[in-house]
């Protein structure tokens, strides 16, 4: 990663706090400690016996080769976004000759790719990453709450909240993500999203010098938790495959319903 995101990156990583590791049996410090009280962190160990490993790019090449995939980039200047449709054999090696000539903003399929079902038995959640509309699958995919990402080294999701306030659990499974994570008392610095976390324009943001933001570097087997409602963003520092779920459950849904009354949304009922 050799561009100007990577310079304002290297200063985010000497200069932060980065989130906590918490083992995945450490459920009551979890729980207490990070979830109640909105604290981002990593989970680690929960993979060891997932199958989750065996999800390569050639693996997914090979066995959903074929699947239409929305993959978009948007320009970090005039945000504007550009998307088009590829078939997913070709978004890959795209991705993989993207690995030895990298583009500084390539496309990328964080808006697209929920698990198929063929792949739900890969892994086991424990309680707390429990997701109370599990049950409102629709026939051929896991919940649309859950998506597959195959990153190209350099993308980028932007500066966002996570939908409906819901929290997140992401596992990286081969390469590495740098995440930035704004405490929500800050969230007035960052002026409803629109500063670029990786490369800033202070003229533009001049708040945003008095950001402080927690950060992570997210290798493989590692689980970053994302609280409800909390800014952040992500650039990918090596090419690779991350899986995410959204959910809600008894931990964090005064949160989502605090957004749904808010912005008159009614809850399905389960
Ligand atoms: O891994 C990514 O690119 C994005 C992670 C994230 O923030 C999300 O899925 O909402
Ligand atoms: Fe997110």
């Amino acid at each position: 990663m050799k561009n100007q995101k990577s310079t304002e990156v290297n200063k985010l990583i000497e200069n932060c706090t980065h989130l906590d590791r918490v083992h995945y049996q450490d459920r009551d410090l979890l729980i207490n400690e990070y979830f109640k009280k909105n604290i981002p962190c990593v989970v680690t160990g929960l993979t060891e016996d997932w199958q989750t490993e065996n999800w390569t790019l050639a693996f997914f090449k090979e066995n959903f080769g074929d699947l239409k995939l929305n993959v978009e980039r948007t320009n970090a200047t005039t945000k504007k976004v550009e998307s088009k449709e590829m078939l997913m054999k070709d978004y890959i090696d795209y991705v993989i000759s993207n690995d030895s000539e990298p583009e500084d903003n390539p496309f990328y399929n964080n808006t697209d790719f929920n698990p198929p079902t063929a792949l739900y038995k890969d892994y086991k959640l424990p309680e707390y990453f429990s997701c109370m509309f599990n049950n409102l699958k629709e026939v051929d995919t896991m919940p649309t709450l859950s998506w597959i990402y195959l990153a190209p080294v350099n993308s980028i999701t932007g500066l966002h909240t996570d939908i409906a306030n819901t929290s997140a659990w992401n596992l990286v499974i081969s390469g590495t993500k740098f995440w930035v994570f704004y405490p929500t008392e800050q969230a007035h610095l960052l002026r409803n999203g629109g500063v670029n976390p990786f490369n800033p324009d202070f003229d533009m943001f001049p708040s945003y010098k008095n950001a402080k933001p927690m950060v992570c570097v997210q290798k493989p087997g590692e689980i970053v938790v994302t609280p409800g409602g909390m800014w952040h963003a992500v650039l990918n520092m090596k090419t690779g495959v991350s899986l995410t779920e959204n959910f809600v459950n008894k931990y964090n849904l005064e949160v989502v319903q605090k957004y749904c009354v808010e912005n008159n949304i009614s809850l399905p009922v389960v």
